[in-house]
């Protein structure tokens, strides 16, 4: 695995984040030094999928990345089950590696952007993609989502999230910080890249977040999963 040092060097200008080649190369290392229990929520997702799939449907991983989750939600259903999984990212760098690197039947990697794609899943994925899409696309995606999901679909979204309590979200944010230089980013390092994604990763708030899917059509909208800031969501059809 790629150490990440993206923005270890002083740069003379921060560009706004981009999913390209470079990236891809370290996501891996990235997303385990960026985001708190990240393996945590990947391993739950696939028991979640499994036990809410049995024996058959088709997953959406939406914004897939070198997918990490559909590799997991493989690994956690039999083969023997007829189930299918397709991950889809805009990012030619993330999908050519996922395609790379996953080399099983049951998946299928697309590069497409999701806000134009058929849902076709009775499990969809959102882990930690929504935050990249506009905020004012949001609701319509959500909404679409419910509507093309089959009955009984299950629906998990991940997401960082800004907390509406001001003194807890700076604490948190004080305690992401030091757990980053803990995993060996510098000062420099977490504020370059804090910069870099400041006009392309739009937080919302827990509330935010429940309301849009309860709002969408979702019943049983419910937290599963926080630590820190990170959050994820369960909810059905
Ligand atoms: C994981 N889920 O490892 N259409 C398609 N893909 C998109 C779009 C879009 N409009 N916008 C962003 N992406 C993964 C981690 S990363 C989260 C997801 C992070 C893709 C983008 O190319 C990137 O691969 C992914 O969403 C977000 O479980 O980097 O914090």
């Amino acid at each position: 695995m790629k150490r990440d040092e993206l923005y270890r060097s002083p740069l003379s200008e921060v560009g706004d984040f981009v999913f390209n080649e470079k990236v891809a190369d370290v996501f891996e290392n990235m997303a385990r030094r960026s985001i708190p229990g990240y393996q945590t929520i990947i391993n739950l997702i696939g028991v979640i999928v499994a036990s809410h799939l049995k024996e058959q449907g088709v997953v959406n991983d939406l914004g897939c990345s070198l997918g990490a989750l559909s590799r997991e939600i493989l690994n956690s259903i039999s083969k023997e089950a007829g189930v299918e999984i397709i991950g889809i990212d805009n990012s030619p760098a993330m999908i050519d590696r996922a395609r790379q690197s996953i080399d099983d039947t049951r998946a299928t990697f697309v590069c497409q952007d999701i806000l134009d794609y058929p849902i076709t899943g009775s499990v969809v994925v959102l882990n930690f993609t929504l935050q990249f899409i506009p905020k004012t696309l949001r609701d319509g995606l959500i909404a679409r989502i419910w509507r093309e999901m089959p009955e009984n679909g299950l629906m998990i979204l991940s997401e960082k999230i800004t907390d509406d309590q001001r003194n807890l979200n700076e604490f948190f944010n004080a305690i992401h910080l030091n757990w980053k230089k803990e995993r060996g980013y510098s000062e420099l390092e977490i504020s370059q890249k804090r910069q870099a994604l400041e006009n392309v990763m739009i937080l919302e708030s827990e509330a935010d977040h429940k309301n849009r899917l309860s709002k969408a059509g979702f019943t049983r909208v419910n937290s599963w999963f926080r630590c820190l800031n990170w959050v994820s969501f369960l909810a059905h059809k």
